[in-house]
């Protein structure tokens, strides 16, 4: 039975943790069995609520991280001997588990990420709809058949499971993108190690602990192994690793180039999830109220710290008066503090760098000629030593290098057009391309958004924000976005090989393009 916690008392904190089995100091590293924990060096995970330690994690030594690459490679050899259906059936069981511990990992995800109760649950209830999603794949993966040119000649493609795969996830989503990929991965035959953020490693361990009895209680071999350790060491290594056929990297733009980097230096494949500028337009023929709540969910929820957040919104110059007045006033009135308490739709950031990272935009803005309108400063919330920012609205012109730049937190920039073409070359002039959207009820302007002369994106939407994409599509961008694609739709297909094959079942051997070889 999961329990909901909303007070931050010790002895609440204590209940979660017991139920989820953690403890003061955690172990990081997985492998079928828990590497020893050890006093010595730690990974300290703090709330960003209230500044406050919530336990440690032992980091990965080098030879327990050779243990867990290999372990996953002997883990893959039995796995993928397992029908795909029979893997999906695990992941029902997998899809169970998270359903009863859904509110209290969501509140493990408040307490460390710092995500208010909704979203802290919303985020597992993706790991679930995610789980879902796999079991009916598990009976679609799905080849194809040509004709071939040759008689008696049978062509074909299908998809053959990679091995083990390394995902490298972010402080924001410290579950779900990784149940992107390891529950895709998995029933597509593949196992995966994960390396979490060093900001949020408890939620990973708790995931795995859970996870692991479900494998264990199905006596199927432990597919998803755990290591923690910095970017620099722990993710390096991974992306240098041969044995890791696939590297799904979630963060930041440089992060991902030097993944990337490494990875094709051994011609391994990866997929990248980077940094988005993610826009919405707000045409004159929008219903406004839709359009101000798309707008301030995108922008607002998780305090700005999503890669599918609100950025910049470019508005029409016939409502532009009206829509920003309005704006300006939820900027005022928008409640930011501790994510527990109800009404509160803005937590802290995740720590002092990022609020930092924050204030040095908005300087930089005013620098090139931005307008604060509304917040932007630090937020006193009583009682609590966490990061507190009031969200900032800046009116600003599209090219403004820092409106060129993502900042990972709650700063929207205003900007006007004239008309539906200006929109759009607005929109499309910045390096990102993750997520956009179009408020109108216009069909000509809509269908101009999502054809080839609108959006540059990955993911395009109508009538609703930049944040908040379902499981059933392919998430992922385009342009310094890094061009992966995680989650629904085909997807799946990353996490396999894809192999031609050609059957002879004549009694010639006819050869491709005429070519005759007589012997
Ligand atoms: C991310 O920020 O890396 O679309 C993922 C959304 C969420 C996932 C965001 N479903 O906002």
């Amino acid at each position: 039975m999961a329990m909901i916690i909303m007070a931050s008392s010790d002895k609440k904190k204590q209940e979660l943790f017991d139920h989820l089995s953690l403890g003061e100091i955690n172990s990081g590293t997985f492998y079928g069995k828990w590497a020893k924990p050890s006093a010595s060096k730690q990974i300290a995970s703090y709330s960003p609520i209230d500044g406050l330690l919530l336990a440690s994690v032992t980091p990965t030594s080098r030879a327990d991280y050779d243990h867990a690459v290999s372990f996953s490679e002997k883990a893959y050899l039995e796995w993928v001997e397992l029908p795909p259906p029979k893997r999906g059936s695990i992941m029902l069981k997998i899809g169970q588990a998270l359903r009863e511990a859904k509110d209290d990992l969501g509140m493990l995800v408040t307490l460390e990420a710092g995500k208010t109760i909704t979203e802290g649950r919303g985020e597992i209830q993706e790991m679930i709809d995610i789980a879902d999603f796999s079991i009916g794949l598990s009976r679609q993966l799905e080849g194809s058949v040509f004709a071939s040119e040759r008689p008696w000649h049978r062509m074909m493609e299908q998809y053959v499971p990679v091995g083990p795969i390394g995902i490298i996830s972010s402080f924001n989503f410290p579950s779900s993108v990784w149940s992107w990929n390891a529950f895709i991965a998995a029933v597509c035959g593949d196992t995966s190690i994960w390396k979490p953020s060093s900001k949020t490693p408890l939620a990973a361990i708790a995931i795995t602990k859970i996870l692991s009895k479900v494998l264990e209680t199905e006596g199927v071999p432990q597919i998803f192994s755990l290591v923690t350790g910095s970017g620099e060491e722990i993710g390096s290594r991974m992306a240098s690793d041969r044995r890791i056929k696939l590297v799904s990297f979630t963060g930041s733009v440089n992060s991902g180039k030097k993944v990337s980097q490494l990875v094709s230096d051994r011609l391994g494949k990866s997929i990248l999830e980077l940094g988005g500028n993610n826009a919405a337009v707000v045409s004159e023929h929008a219903d406004i109220d839709i359009a101000l709540k798309g707008v301030a969910f995108g922008a607002l929820a998780t305090a700005g710290q999503r890669c599918t957040s609100t950025r910049r919104v470019i508005v029409s110059n016939k409502i532009y008066s009206e829509f920003l007045q309005r704006l300006v006033r939820i900027y005022k009135e928008v409640s930011v503090g501790d994510p527990r308490s109800t009404g509160v739709l803005v937590g802290p950031l995740i720590d002092e760098s990022a609020t930092a990272k924050f204030e040095s935009a908005i300087s930089e803005a005013m620098r090139q000629g931005g307008k604060l309108l509304a917040g932007g400063t630090r937020a006193k919330i009583q009682g609590l030593k966490g990061h507190y920012v009031k969200p900032a609205l800046i009116e600003a012109k599209p090219d403004m290098e820092i409106c060129k730049t993502e900042t990972f937190a709650p700063i929207l920039y205003v900007f006007k057009y004239r008309d539906l073409e200006e929109a759009v070359r607005i929109h499309n002039s910045v390096p990102q391309g993750l997520s956009s959207s179009i408020f109108t009820r216009d069909l000509l302007e809509s269908e101009y958004f999502i054809s080839h002369r609108g959006s540059d994106c990955g993911i395009v939407n109508v009538n609703t924000g930049t944040a908040g994409a379902e499981i059933g599509g392919a998430f992922g961008g385009e342009k310094d976005t890094g061009g992966g694609r995680e989650s629904g739709s085909d997807a799946w297909k990353n996490y396999m090989k894809r192999q031609t094959i050609t059957i002879n079942y004549g009694k010639e051997l006819p050869l491709a393009q005429g070519v005759e070889f007589k012997i």
